[in-house]
């Protein structure tokens, strides 16, 4: 049995300072029992917490750290810039060079704004919206995770097509009232509502994969129906790639899909695990935002030199030739092994990947969205999740999470991974 001790004072210690003793829920392990990790470091594929012990890593920061952690490139990139002052408060040549790299890799995009996290990013693209159309209400999908923004914490409400209750207290009813929410991968109840309600909403937001639910593929006809109903109608179609994005495909799931949005939403990858968010699109629609048109939107560390510096580096190694294949056949090679661990373990488990984010599900079920993928066995998965730490391998601690795959994976740490899965399976 590992040695979690330090870990375990971290939190008492963290636990009278901190709400749960963590900086963001999800972190707190509320979903597979046991208590939060401390790290101490990470290089490549792997994590170390504080008791000494390592990890392979497949939550990378959530996500951002795409070409592994503390890769040399950034970290000597960062060093440089950081000796050139960390914050300015004015606009630097980096932000234009992100801005460039951004909106060449999705042509969707004529204009982006960077912001500081992906929450800011789609609070912000909806404000944009909203006063782009001049209408109040927004529609999202069951199962998504846009950010905690108080408009976006809203489930459906008794009368789902009509108006959102709060999903969380503090959250006004007045602010609920304004989100509609429906199911995932399903067109048609987005038609009649969109048909009915279309003079009074401004947008439609989705992950078109949804991350926030484990890895939920869209339906083909879906994207497409959404494309072509928000078209007919003047509503502003927002894809929120902050996890899709450089992930699903180097272009998002944009490019995948083939599906041009109005608005995308972007973050972690782009910002190679500093802190930013951007948020982007037409130009027509951009161009209402302060200070070129009335709608306000700001950050004192928008644009941050640091954060431009570590998203500039990593894009620039993920733009190299072949890279993102590469990791995409790493994820590829992982999803096989552990198709085959869970057939020979005898584990009723469903696999799901888009590019190099994925998810296992505990149950033999098809997922295509929030309510099929809430069938899975939640118990099963915090018992193969803990048993995989103990193995010595790094998942995300819940099984509404995508796992993420990096550069630095090798086929040596996707071998053992796939070990200690078949343990792990064996045991649930
Ligand atoms: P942040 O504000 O956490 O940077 O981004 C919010 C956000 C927006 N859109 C999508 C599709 C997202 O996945 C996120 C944040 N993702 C979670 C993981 N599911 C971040 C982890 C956390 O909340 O600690």
């Amino acid at each position: 049995m590992k040695s979690h001790r330090r870990s375990l004072n971290l939190f008492k210690k963290s636990s009278r300072l901190i709400p749960g003793g963590v900086n963001s829920p999800v972190r707190a392990f509320k979903a597979v029992g046991g208590r939060p990790l401390f790290i101490e470091k990470a290089k490549g594929a792997k994590i170390y917490d504080v008791d000494g012990n390592s990890y392979i890593d497949y939550v990378l920061s959530w996500g951002p750290l795409i070409l592994g952690h503390a890769h040399p490139r950034v970290v000597n990139a960062l060093k440089n810039a950081a000796e050139r002052g960390t914050s300015y408060g004015a606009p630097t040549g980096l932000e234009v060079k992100l801005a460039e790299m951004v909106t060449s890799l999705y042509p969707s995009m004529d204009m982006v704004r960077l912001v500081n996290s992906g929450t800011e990013a789609t609070m912000s693209a909806i404000r944009a919206a909203r006063g782009f159309t001049g209408r109040d209400k927004i529609i999202k999908f069951e199962g998504c995770y846009h950010g905690h923004a108080d408009g976006l914490l809203v489930k459906a409400g008794s009368g789902a097509a009509t108006f959102g209750v709060p999903d969380s207290p503090g959250v006004p009813k007045s602010y609920a009232k304004n989100t509609i929410t429906l199911p995932f991968n399903d067109i048609d109840s987005v038609s009649s509502v969109v048909k009915k309600e279309h003079r009074n909403i401004a947008c439609i937001i989705l992950e078109p994969v949804v991350g926030n639910s484990g890895c939920v593929l869209p339906k083909v006809k879906f994207l497409k129906g959404l494309r072509k109903i928000t078209k007919q109608y003047g509503v502003v179609l927002i894809f929120d790639e902050v996890m899709t994005g450089f992930r699903v495909s180097l272009g998002g799931a944009q490019e995948y899909y083939g599906i041009k949005p109005d608005m995308t939403c972007l973050g972690k990858v782009i910002g190679g695990g500093l802190p930013v968010g951007a948020y982007g699109g037409r130009k027509d629609i951009m161009s209402v935002i302060a200070p070129e048109g009335p709608v306000y939107q700001a950050g004192t560390l928008s644009g941050n030199p640091l954060a431009m510096t570590a998203g500039i580096e990593t894009l620039k190694v993920l733009s190299g030739k072949g890279v993102f294949k590469k990791i995409e056949k790493k994820a590829a090679l992982l999803e096989e092994g552990l198709k085959d661990a869970a057939k020979r373990a005898g584990a009723r488990t469903r696999f799901y990947r888009a590019g190099t984010m994925f998810c296992t599900y505990f149950q033999d079920g098809s997922v295509h969205d929030f309510e099929t993928a809430a069938r899975s066995d939640k118990e099963k998965f915090a018992r193969f999740f803990r048993e995989m730490l103990e193995g010595g391998v790094n998942l995300a601690p819940s099984q509404f999470e995508a796992g993420f795959m990096s550069l630095a994976h090798t086929d040596k740490d996707i071998e053992r991974t796939i070990n200690a899965a078949y343990r792990a399976f064996r045991k649930c």
